[in-house]
């Protein structure tokens, strides 16, 4: 009987426990709460997403947003966190903007059980994992494409708004281009007057001042052109604000790193229909971040779980263009440099030049690296001979000296493959490969030699770079090889130029595509293959790029998927490998990105 007693008194309990949890945690699946820096030196970024978010509460009634203030930093935005907690009922998600604010409640909402989206945040800190989704890019991310810019400046300035956004900025800079930076100095984002930090900057005579800022950059700008200041203004995303455009006698010229969005989205148009002017990323943002909520929410999910599901590894494609987010939550997106010229935000157009000319320089210094390996490899097995315990430890030194090597070899006076390293390509040792033309050329030459691309004996389309060994008395023994895979050009680009929404070709003179983006165009001929009969614009530009070093033009192809027809614009260089040219081209979608 006591013992009766006992267990429904633990289950009374259990009943009253679990139901004081279900009525702490519960939430309205329609509810949705929207925290803005209204009342902050972004005020016009908060408006301005929620006018985006605006747009589309009208198409999903069902849905009840609530707007809260996370005021102007950390702290404010805590506050209005926690007297959320205290309604009635929860809502099931929360978007916020702010680096700083995502830092500080990403942790709060994940105890809550709230799904959060954050957007406006490129310098998130996140804590706890599979809880929250961000929209922003990474600024680690950005700052590897600004790097690229910034390189061509040797004293470079840093002024930055000091919150989580502007520290964590300098602070990448600083790390990447400790030698550059000749100046940092970082400002409350309420100030009115730079003047006394701006004459600091002045003494130490920048080429570059960094503006971490969103729309101040129009203040600081003008103030700083007034004391003289001559450096050329660089920015990142937050700094395309309407109040540039009204200083642009002040601001023309600044360079920035910006989203290559979908400009032909109808929310663009939309947006501008109803507030006068178009949206900045902030507002473009803020619409794909609610519109995919609601869309997900529709599916039927609601739970902190299933929502970060929904978007962990999706493809989304929004106002933003293609988003693909990954297991972080992370969304990536194409960026691109713009800039003010004409008093317009504009597509800066000396980035394909640069993007082109980088990655030349990157493929030619890769292939003087291997080179110089190639050549001390050549002089040591002089003294050891082709194959033995020796020439092995040299082939081992050489292939780990080079980065892109798929393997290297040494092939005697008749063309055989006498050694090979890794070892397990050891079926290729005994191989004749006597007859392919850089082995027939460099019997003959004597000198080093760079393959057009090849089939080779390892069973792919290579490229073969070869020198000559001699022995201790200049008598000829053969030569050594490093063979590269296409990979070699994507892996040596895609560092260069990551995330620029750009594609990269490279063609042989006899029409062979030996680089593409889309890898099931590699080994193709632009002449004679038949999925490119009916590109004539195709065909006469690739007889043009094969006449020409250099130049210009423009094609129609299908896009990088193979699915639909684009036009495209295209510039084109060449590099060359000793005496094998290679035609390197740079492919953008027309119009004006
Ligand atoms: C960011 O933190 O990434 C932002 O864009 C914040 C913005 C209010 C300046
Ligand atoms: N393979 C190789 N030719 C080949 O087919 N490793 C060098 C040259």
């Amino acid at each position: 009987m006591k013992k009766n007693t006992m267990s429904y008194l633990i289950i009374f309990l259990l009943v009253l426990s679990l139901n004081l949890q279900a009525e702490t945690t519960q939430k309205n699946t329609k509810l949705i709460a929207v925290m803005l820096p209204f009342t902050s030196a972004f005020n016009k970024i908060a408006v301005e997403q929620q006018n985006a978010i605006d747009l589309l509460t009208s198409k999903y009634p069902e849905y009840k947003v609530v707007y809260l203030d996370s005021k102007g930093d950390a702290s404010g935005a805590v506050e209005t966190f926690n007297s959320l907690l205290e309604m009635e009922v929860l809502p099931f998600a929360l978007i916020s903007c702010a680096s700083w604010v995502a830092t500080a409640l990403h942790p709060l909402a994940a105890d809550a059980g709230i799904f959060h989206i954050v957007i406006g945040s490129a310098n998130f800190d996140r804590k706890i994992p599979h809880r929250t989704v961000r929209f922003t890019l990474d600024g680690k991310q950005e700052e590897k494409q600004l790097a690229n810019y910034l390189n061509e400046f040797d004293r470079i300035a840093i002024y930055s708004m000091d919150n989580s956004y502007g520290n964590g900025w300098k602070n990448i800079l600083e790390k990447n281009m400790t030698n550059k930076i000749i100046k940092a100095i970082s400002y409350d984002p309420l100030k009115k007057d730079f003047q006394s930090d701006l004459k600091e900057i002045k003494k130490e005579t920048p080429d570059a001042l960094v503006l971490l800022s969103a729309g101040n950059a129009a203040a600081i700008a003008r103030q700083a052109r007034e004391i003289g200041i001559t450096a050329q203004f660089v920015g990142t995303r937050p700094i395309e604000r309407p109040e540039l455009l009204e200083a642009a006698k002040f601001t023309n010229g600044l360079i920035y790193t910006y989203p290559s969005y979908n400009r032909n989205h109808p929310m663009i148009a939309q947006y501008t229909k109803s507030y006068g002017a178009p949206p900045t990323i902030f507002g473009v943002e803020a619409f794909d971040a609610f519109n995919s909520l609601v869309t997900a929410a529709q599916k039927g999910n609601h739970s902190l779980e299933t929502l970060f599901s929904w978007y962990e590894g999706r493809t989304y494609f929004g106002a933003l263009g293609e988003v693909h987010f990954d297991k972080m939550g992370d969304a990536h997106y194409p960026y691109m440099y713009k800039e003010i010229s004409d008093s317009e935000f504009k597509t800066a157009s000396f980035q394909y030049e640069l993007l082109l000319n980088s990655a030349k320089q990157e493929i030619i210094s890769e292939f003087k690296q291997i080179n110089a390996v190639l050549n001390t490899t050549a002089s040591a097995l002089a003294k050891s001979g082709l194959a033995g315990e020796k020439a092995d430890l040299l082939l081992n030194t050489l292939y780990e000296e080079s980065q892109y090597a798929y393997d290297v070899v040494t092939v005697d006076t008749k063309g055989i493959i006498t050694n090979v390293y890794p070892k397990k390509y050891q079926e290729v040792v005994g191989q004749d490969i006597s007859s392919q033309p850089q082995i027939v050329q460099l019997h003959k030459s004597r000198k080093p030699i760079v393959s057009e691309a090849i089939q080779t004996v390892e069973g792919f389309l290579g490229i073969d770079i070869e020198v000559p060994v001699f022995d201790l008395s200049d008598k000829f023994t053969g030569s050594v090889s490093v063979l590269i895979s296409p990979d070699f050009f994507n892996q040596v680009i895609s560092q260069k130029v990551s995330n620029f929404p750009i594609e990269f070709w490279i063609m042989q003179k006899d029409g062979t595509i030996v680089f593409d983006d889309n890898s099931e165009e590699i080994g193709l001929n632009i002449f004679t293959s038949e999925i490119y009969a009916e590109f004539h614009s195709l065909i006469d530009l690739a007889d043009t790029i094969v006449q020409n070093n250099n130049g210009s033009g423009e094609y129609s192809f299908l896009d990088n998927k193979l699915s639909k027809t684009i036009e495209k614009k295209v510039i084109w260089t060449t590099f060359s490998m000793y005496d094998t040219e290679f035609r390197l081209a740079l492919a953008h979608v027309k119009g004006n990105l």
